[in-house]
């Protein structure tokens, strides 16, 4: 999976978005004056470690790694550091924020400075498996380990870069042999935005759903800092696709919809001066899209966010104020649809980062095709709102069109499944996006569907983004019992490894997949995996019988 790394270098930026003007030049500023203004803010909560522990090699456990429980926290604060040389920490949850603990000699003076490494993790792995030589294709310095000298003792050590984290590890490499000295006082001022107190679940619902909905909102709520984040350990930034999953787990839980508006506004006012959005915005120093990242179905779900945002807060103002970002999105479909109305998948998939999920053997030209006639709908939706029907008039013949060219080209009415014309692969992802647009009816959708259970060979989903189209897929279909059995089994599935928190990418049969070729990268609370809560609360019929 080096696909990311080799389009993060090449930066797609085809010759044809190179237009002089400043597409939104007078709305720009606004934009990103409103997104400072609702800017929320950070709700800070002290957390304590609650035990020392020990992580052993265990075949049986997520990733070979087995925690076991060792003492309580305060064992540690009351022996002397030096002999025993190492420790790892337990908070008990996963938590992103400062963390700090103290030194204080046990008596003698203390001649010499202490050094330490501390290592932090979401998951056992992190803090067991070493780091170097370092085989990752993103940044060494997402990793999460950190060497500190403390100068003179008594002295309190501050982080000051912010963690996500549940274990840490402290090491000690270097201490003066003539004073010993007592580890205290670690905390970790965790921090996020999410302050609304979602309802629980009744206590009627079965208990794994009622774990799985907990675990979706922990997932939340870490990802809700400034902007929604799609990890918040890596990459710590706002994601479209991530976004457009939080606000829909947000509508059904937190219901904080200026923070929604806040990355709408944000992201509209740093598009590309051609008025394509850029599928990431990086936050810190200061608010900045990643440039040249062009990501084809982000755009296109920018609208269907905007669409939703206006559906939950009926906020008509914003909604008309980012009107025209939507509306030039749908040139990215006018621009690459044929006129036998399929999309020129070789040409997009040339000019932009067509994505869907993180799976290198995945073919994309039928899922390319559906996505773009659910934005044209959910688009068409939005104007409908808004009262701007005329202003895209052409969008439902388009769509109609596209459908039509899409029931020709791309299914395989025999075998009762989609396939695209450049390859003849068998995915959940075209199905899923077949389905989704409209394009294949109920029965044929609920064929294909039940059809990738039994045929050989079919490309699979790789991460929980393209698993939550999955389940929406299922409910679409009518296919209610399939869509809760899924649920259950996919993110129960991570649960019953140890999550406490959902993953950014989870392959049952593979512990150690990553999209980085380094798998303790991973984010292992991530956006895009939290919608069950969206699931579970939306649809109560299914899930909460
Ligand atoms: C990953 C991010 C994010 C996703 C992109 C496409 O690196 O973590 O979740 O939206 O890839």
């Amino acid at each position: 999976m080096k696909k990311f790394v080799l389009f993060s270098l090449l930066l797609f930026f085809p010759a044809s978005f190179c237009l002089a003007q400043n597409y939104y030049e007078n709305t720009r500023n606004q934009w990103l004056q409103k997104a400072e203004q609702y800017k929320p803010e950070l709700i800070i909560t002290e957390k304590r470690p609650l035990k020392v522990v020990n992580i052993i090699p265990d075949d049986h456990s997520f990733q070979k790694w087995k925690v076991l429980n060792v003492n309580p926290i305060d064992s540690l604060y009351n022996t002397p550091f030096r002999e025993k040389k190492e420790v790892i920490i337990d908070f008990g949850e996963h938590m992103t924020g400062n963390f700090s603990f103290s030194v204080r000699s046990t008596g003698l003076a203390a001649d010499g400075p202490l050094k330490f490494k501390l290592t932090f993790g979401e998951v056992p792995a992190e803090v067991s498996v070493p780091f170097d030589p370092y085989p990752g294709t993103l940044s060494r310095g997402w990793l999460q380990d950190e060497i500190v000298s403390v100068m003179y003792v008594p002295e309190t050590v501050n982080i000051s870069r912010r963690l996500s984290f549940r274990y840490v590890k402290i090491e000690l490499l270097g201490s003066s042999p003539y004073y010993d000295f007592n580890i205290y006082d670690i905390k970790c001022l965790a921090r996020t935005s999410a302050k609304n107190k979602p309802e629980s679940l009744p206590l009627s619902v079965d208990p794994m759903i009622r774990k799985i909905d907990e675990v979706s909102l922990n997932t939340l709520k870490e990802c809700m800092q400034t902007v929604y984040e799609d990890g918040p350990k890596r990459d710590q930034r706002l994601w479209i696709g991530d976004l457009y999953l939080e606000a829909l787990g947000n509508n059904y839980s937190f219901k904080q919809h200026d923070l929604t508006k806040r990355c709408l506004y944000l992201l509209a006012g740093l598009s590309d001066m051609n008025g394509y959005l850029l599928a990431t915005i990086i936050e810190n120093p200061v608010p900045r899209a990643q440039d040249k990242q062009f990501l084809y179905e982000y755009a296109l779900l920018y609208n269907v966010s905007l669409k939703d945002y206006l559906e939950a807060t009926n906020d008509k103002e914003t909604a008309e104020d980012l009107w025209p970002v939507a509306k030039r999105q749908l040139d990215i479909v006018r621009t690459y649809v044929k006129s036998d109305g399929l999309m020129d998948f070789e040409k997009l998939n040339e000019e932009w980062w067509v994505f869907f999920d993180w799976k290198e053997d995945l073919y994309k030209e039928v899922a390319t095709q559906g996505i773009a006639v659910f934005a044209l709908r959910e688009s068409y939706k939005l104007a409908q709102l808004l009262g701007k029907e005329k202003e895209v008039a052409d969008i439902p013949a388009l769509a109609h069109k596209m459908t039509k060219a899409a029931r020709k080209n791309l299914y395989d009415k025999k075998a009762g499944v989609f396939v695209g014309l450049g390859d003849k692969q068998i995915s959940y992802a075209s199905q899923i996006w077949m389905i989704l647009s409209g394009i294949a009816t109920k029965a044929e959708g609920k064929k294909a569907l039940t059809a990738l259970n039994t045929m050989p060979g079919v490309c699979y989903p790789g991460t929980p983004y393209m698993y939550h189209y999955y389940i929406q897929s299922l409910i679409n279909c009518g296919m209610n019992n399939e869509a809760k059995d899924a649920l259950i089994k996919y993110w129960g599935g991570m649960i019953n490894k140890g999550a406490d928190t959902f993953w950014e990418a989870y392959d049952p049969n593979n512990d150690f997949i990553s999209p980085y070729d380094f798998y303790p990268l991973n984010s292992y609370c991530h956006a895009w995996s939290c919608t069950p809560v969206y699931f579970i609360r939306k649809y109560p019929e299914i899930f909460q019988k």
